[in-house]
């Protein structure tokens, strides 16, 4: 038997170029002497691979000894984004990486390229749940069960019961065929395209082959003698109500290692996928039609085919549905079975395991639960009950009452008749416990069932989670205060213990380490250490630093070659020049009305018509901009959709406008991804977040542009709060403003006293009054100045705009643009002036980035594993 440590890969850079090689000549199968860059590529993620996986074993090897508390993150949306320089940084081997290429001819950073974003997930939330994880592993939480010994997986015939226990997970999500959608942008409009991203194979999974679930759905429920009384049984069918058969389908894992920065925890995200049982159905191929047999038993894939857009109106839809208890099934399984390998009953299971519950998607968990420990374990209701309600936890991510979670009832009695009963008799035994506590309050009541009466009866899934979760966890401040005071009013009313939040994050191994490469070493130069990288709160030493000379000069210099390399990127993508001189204002999220896009364009149009309208020496006191706008909009979210189109159509205008040149650009940057957002961020000097005050429940975008160092304009939104309590008032500014002149540009700007961040707007408790008010409020003349050129059609496609300015005008503005408008100008306008005086921005952007340290995803995971899932640390010996 060799020793432990004989086994460890070398990872100096000779050894990595023989392992690039050795992979470009056994695994890619190409000639070691000729390949290109996609081949080194692969060549490259395959032996980085070979790295985690060693770490990985190592890690399960040490949970299974240790046998921790585990956290089982169920998410129905990761946005990883790409994986290799994140892996190789994490490892802590970048740079012998960088060489060993080098020799060989290659650059690491032009490799990275060649990768594919996985974007299995929609945005923020999504987004989200990628950071955690990475949080998770850095922070060495623990994210496995147990495995057998590794040497045990050469034994052939142990091998199918060692890959069970070798695939134990911290997260759990699905494996999509087709990610979100790529948006391609054709005369101005947003088309989808799929996402076939596993089109050149997928390096950084793992395929278990023997790690399949069955999965049921249909069927009927019967009564069954047991014990000398009845009890239920679910009797799954294979058939649909069509009659179509449907074949049996199995969950097949795919494992992707997450590998921890500064530790050699690696944690795992499993991703199921559906592939037909194998379990041949004779009376199929009996009938003679093999061919259809065949063809049929396909239809399981699609199950896991697709990543369904953030979009209503998809609610309700079978296969959605069908993912979602696909999803969780398998994963309850993995839990389950895993828990009794080392359990031989379930006393210990909340000790165990904790549920994390990311929005209502994965809800139907908690029915899932209960039917397994009653119908399949055999225990007793109660018992049962009482498991459930000590181990989820649940994560709201929306402040829209509309946007909760419906399942029709008719829906879930055909495809999951037996969980349907179970949530029945768990409302059952709710609302009698409730008719106890606030009498027959029948609205009340009404409004607190599980199910919904109505034309269509449905389940609200999201007061199952909460009936039946310990913790119900708001995204930040502001939205865990909406969530007690409207959304869940009745529930915090009645249970005020289990609300809580836990303000989000996002992780600076990702945000700064690799996509801003040269702010991160200028940061750890100027600290003198790289201990940020695992404490962000050690970026507030660069507070003292604030008004240094020499690090402004360095600052600056970053910030320009960031700026530079996007401003290539625009030309690339777009044929536009920019000058890296102008103020780089970026808005990228979603697209959505909330988000207000619309009133960024409308402030664009104004801008252009006070650059047109100027005198043409006035022109030099004009701060060029460049005006970056990129976001999807859900396929079938049509003035969404406008909203893009009204931008392009705008940006065409003033682009070609030589009246304007370089003192206002406009760039739509289509198909807005992870690696998207990496590249514009650190490019950024100013961005917007920009919702109306009470609709973003946090909001993280914000967070990863004050990490790089970027000035935020911004509503009293989400998680906006808390980063002005950060970032903090500087009344040195002060006069700033008081000399604002008075152009166009400016108005009053007095009240910019916060000048750390260009805040704006209506605020939160205004928001309600000022909707009653509707049609009676004034808004500036300047706003139905533009608004009018919109419908007029100065910039084209009149009819089609029309619905646009429809929606805010005429007591239409739902969403408060028109009252907005006039402080909005002014935040803008001060933006302007501040950013004339480079030293000062300079000494701003500094102090962003040394405030930053609270919107890691570190606080937030410790926050988490302390307040809601009772998890400690587990950390594996280097
Ligand atoms: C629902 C039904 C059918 C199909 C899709 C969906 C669906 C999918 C995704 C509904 C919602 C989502 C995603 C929501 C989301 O991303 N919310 C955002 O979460 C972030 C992380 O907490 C917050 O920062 C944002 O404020 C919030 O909008």
């Amino acid at each position: 038997m060799f020793g432990l440590m004989d086994r460890f890969l070398k990872s100096d850079p000779s050894s990595l170029q023989k392992d690039i090689l050795d992979h470009v000549e056994y695994t890619v199968a190409r000639s070691r002497f000729s390949f290109d860059d996609f081949e080194a590529y692969q060549a490259l993620a395959h032996s980085v691979r070979d790295r985690l996986i060693e770490r990985w074993h190592d890690t399960q090897l040490h949970f299974k000894k240790k046998d921790p508390k585990r956290i089982y993150f169920l998410s129905m949306e990761f946005l990883m984004g790409r994986s290799l320089s994140n892996s190789v940084i994490n490892l802590g081997i970048r740079d012998q990486y960088a060489d060993a290429l080098k020799e060989l001819g290659f650059e690491f950073e032009v490799l990275a390229e060649q990768e594919g974003d996985a974007a299995l997930g929609n945005g923020g939330l999504a987004r989200l749940s990628a950071c955690q994880m990475d949080s998770l592993a850095t922070m060495d939480y623990p994210a496995w069960g147990c495995i057998a010994m590794i040497f045990a997986l050469l034994i052939s015939n142990l091998l199918r019961l060692c890959e069970w226990d070798s695939s134990t997970d911290t997260c759990y999500g699905l494996r999509y065929q087709y990610g979100l959608f790529r948006q391609v942008i054709l005369d101005g409009y947003q088309h989808e395209q799929p996402d076939y991203w596993l089109n050149f194979g997928n390096p950084w999974e793992i395929e278990r082959v023997h790690v399949t679930y069955p999965v049921k759905f249909y069927g009927t429920v019967e009564d069954e003698n047991f014990n000398g009384g009845k009890r239920k049984v679910w009797l799954p069918g294979e058939t649909h109500k069509s009659l179509v058969p449907f074949w049996q389908v199995e969950a097949v894992a795919y494992d992707n290692p997450i590998p921890g920065h500064g530790t050699r925890n690696t944690i795992t995200l499993r991703l199921w996928a559906a592939k037909p049982s194998d379990q041949i159905d004779m009376e199929s191929y009996n009938t003679g039609d093999y061919i259809n047999a065949v063809v049929n038993r396909q239809r399981a894939e699609t199950i896991s085919s697709v990543l369904y857009p953030d979009d209503r109106s998809y609610q309700g839809k079978e296969l959605r549905l069908k993912q979602q208890y696909f999803f969780v099934s398998a994963s309850l399984q993995d839990i389950i079975r895993r828990f009794k390998d080392s359990h031989s009953n379930f006393d210990d299971f909340p000790a165990k395991v904790a549920l994390q519950l990311n929005d209502t998607h994965p809800s139907l968990a908690i029915a899932e639960v209960m039917r397994v420990l009653v119908d399949e374990e055999h225990l007793d209701w109660n018992r049962a009950w009482d498991i459930v309600c000590k181990i989820f936890s649940f994560t709201s991510h929306t402040v829209l009452p509309e946007a909760l979670e419906k399942v029709p009832v008719d829906l879930l009695e055909s495809l999951l008749p037996r969980h349907l009963q179970i949530i029945y008799d768990i409302n059952f035994d709710y609302i009698e416990e409730l008719k106890k506590r606030i009498g027959l309050d029948y609205d009340r009541l009404s409004r607190m069932s599980i199910v919904e009466d109505g034309a269509i009866k449905s389940i609200r899934m999201a007061n199952l989670a909460i009936v039946c979760s310990h913790t119900v966890n708001g995204v930040s401040r502001v939205h865990s205060e909406l969530l007690k005071t409207r959304v869940f009013k009745d529930f915090y009313e009645l249970w005020p213990h289990k609300f809580d939040y836990k303000t989000n994050g996002v992780t600076q191994r990702r945000w700064i380490v690799v996509s801003n490469p040269s702010l991160s070493a200028l940061i750890s130069k100027w600290l003198g250490t790289e201990a940020w990288i695992r404490d962000m709160d050690l970026l507030a030493g660069l507070q003292d630093q604030a008004a240094n000379a020499d690090l402004h000069e360095e600052w600056r210099m970053v910030r320009k070659v960031n700026k530079m390399r996007l401003a290539e990127y625009i030309e690339a993508m777009s044929g536009i020049k920019v000058s890296v001189s102008a103020m780089f204002d970026v808005q990228i999220k979603r697209m959505h009305e909330y988000k207000r896009q619309l009133l960024n364009i409308l402030g664009i149009i104004h801008r252009y018509d006070c650059i047109k309208n100027m005198e043409k020496s006035d022109r030099t006191k004009v701060v060029p901009r460049v005006c970056i706008i990129g976001g999807k909009a859900a396929p079938g979210y049509e003035l969404a959709k406008k909203i893009i189109k009204l931008c392009n159509a705008v940006a065409e205008k003033i682009n070609n406008d030589p009246d304007v040149g370089d003192l206002l650009k406009l760039v739509f940057i289509p198909d807005y991804n992870v690696s998207v957002a990496e590249l514009v961020i650190p490019g950024a000097d100013l961005s917007q977040h920009i919702s109306t005050a009470g609709h973003e429940a946090s909001g993280t975008g914000s967070m990863k542009f004050l990490m790089n160092g970027c000035l935020l304009l911004a509503t009293e939104d989400g998680s906006t709060v808390e980063i002005i309590e950060e970032i903090g008032k500087d009344n040195m500014e002060e006069e700033w403003i008081r000399s604002a002149s008075s152009n166009c540009f400016t108005a009053a700007a007095g009240k910019f006293v916060d000048s750390r961040m260009f805040l704006f707007g209506a605020k939160m408790h205004e928001v309600p009054a000022l909707r009653e008010k509707g049609p009676t409020l004034k808004v500036p003349l300047q706003f139905a100045r533009v608004v009018r050129m919109v419908r007029d059609g100065y910039f084209g496609f009149q009819d089609y705009f029309e619905s646009l300015c429809d929606k805010v005008e005429g007591g239409n503005d739902f969403y408060l643009l028109g009252h907005d408008f006039q402080s909005y100008l002014e935040a803008q306008a001060a933006a302007d002036k501040a950013f004339v005086d480079q030293e000062k921005w300079t000494r701003m952007s500094i102090l962003s980035t040394a405030g930053s340290g609270r919107f890691s995803s570190d606080r937030t995971i410790e926050e988490y594993a302390e307040k809601t899932w009772g998890i400690e640390p587990c950390r594996c010996p280097f």
